[in-house]
């Protein structure tokens, strides 16, 4: 491993790892949740959004990567302990455990999630979470890429705000640190972005007419983490074996902010 991308994340908490997936991969994992939305969103997280809202019909899927009887969530499985992430993962925070796998279907239309921490949700110590956020559909900001504030990983925040609900899907949002900006990521399907889980990040709304930006999310969290909130267990191990952590108070699913505040 290059110690470039060490190097990238020790100083933004954040790095791109371009080509991770290839074109087929990238297919097979579209196809396969696309089937899977139009047939059953038991893995469906409940954000409270009305009917006709796109993600009403396109909801975020959790835990994908617990579902092995479908072919969507071995695939998640799979690639959650897959070397080519899984050693990045290592390189960043050592020997470590996954967490969780999220699926986003953001179809045009769609509001984005406020600015937020994962960490918050996660509640992993004495060290943070890690989010290897892969690609499945060229992303920018036209189509609701995630934004990023490089460095945000090292200051101390404001305490979140009320989120404009006309952009975003959650209701709470953390202030850009004074001093800093956010960076539009431009991602092309199949790279991976790893971000440190204290680094502040969101997305906007899907403004394209046409372009879906889905998206496959994993989270890890170092193998010597003494607690993690109670919705992560049990986490998984680099040989598919499953342990469980002591529970932290607060936490849930990432982005459920009323369920988080301790
Ligand atoms: O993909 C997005 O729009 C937001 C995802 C995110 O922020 C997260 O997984 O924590």
């Amino acid at each position: 491993m290059s110690s470039t991308v060490a190097e990238v994340y020790e100083r933004d908490g954040v790095v791109q790892v371009p080509g991770v997936l290839d074109r087929s991969e990238v297919e097979r994992l579209r196809a396969a949740y696309m089937s899977l939305v139009a047939a059953d969103h038991s893995l469906a997280v409940d954000d409270g959004v009305p009917d006709g809202d796109p993600l009403a019909r396109y909801p975020r899927f959790v835990h994908p990567h617990r579902r092995t009887d479908v072919e969507a969530g071995r695939l998640a499985m799979d690639l959650m302990l897959d070397g080519r992430i899984l050693d990045v993962v290592t390189t960043l925070i050592g020997p470590a455990l996954g967490a969780q796998s999220m699926f986003y279907f953001k179809p045009p239309g769609a509001r984005g999630q406020a600015l937020h921490q994962d960490n918050t949700f996660l509640r992993a110590h004495p060290e943070t979470c890690l989010a290897a956020w892969i690609a499945i559909d060229d992303v920018d900001a036209e189509n609701g890429g995630l934004a990023v504030v490089p460095g945000s990983h090292r200051v101390e925040l404001a305490c979140p705000e009320p989120a404009d609900l006309a952009e975003s899907f959650t209701s709470v949002e953390v202030p850009v640190p004074a001093g800093m900006q956010t960076v539009q990521t431009r991602m092309a399907a199949g790279d991976v972005l790893f971000f440190h889980g204290s680094v502040v990040h969101g997305s906007r709304p899907n403004s394209s007419i046409d372009r879906f930006r889905r998206a496959l999310i994993f989270h890890y969290v170092p193998e010597a983490s003494t607690e993690i909130a109670e919705f992560y267990n049990p986490l998984v191990r680099p040989d598919r074996r499953t342990c469980t952590l002591p529970v932290a108070v607060g936490g849930g699913p990432c982005g459920e902010y009323a369920d988080a505040e301790p």
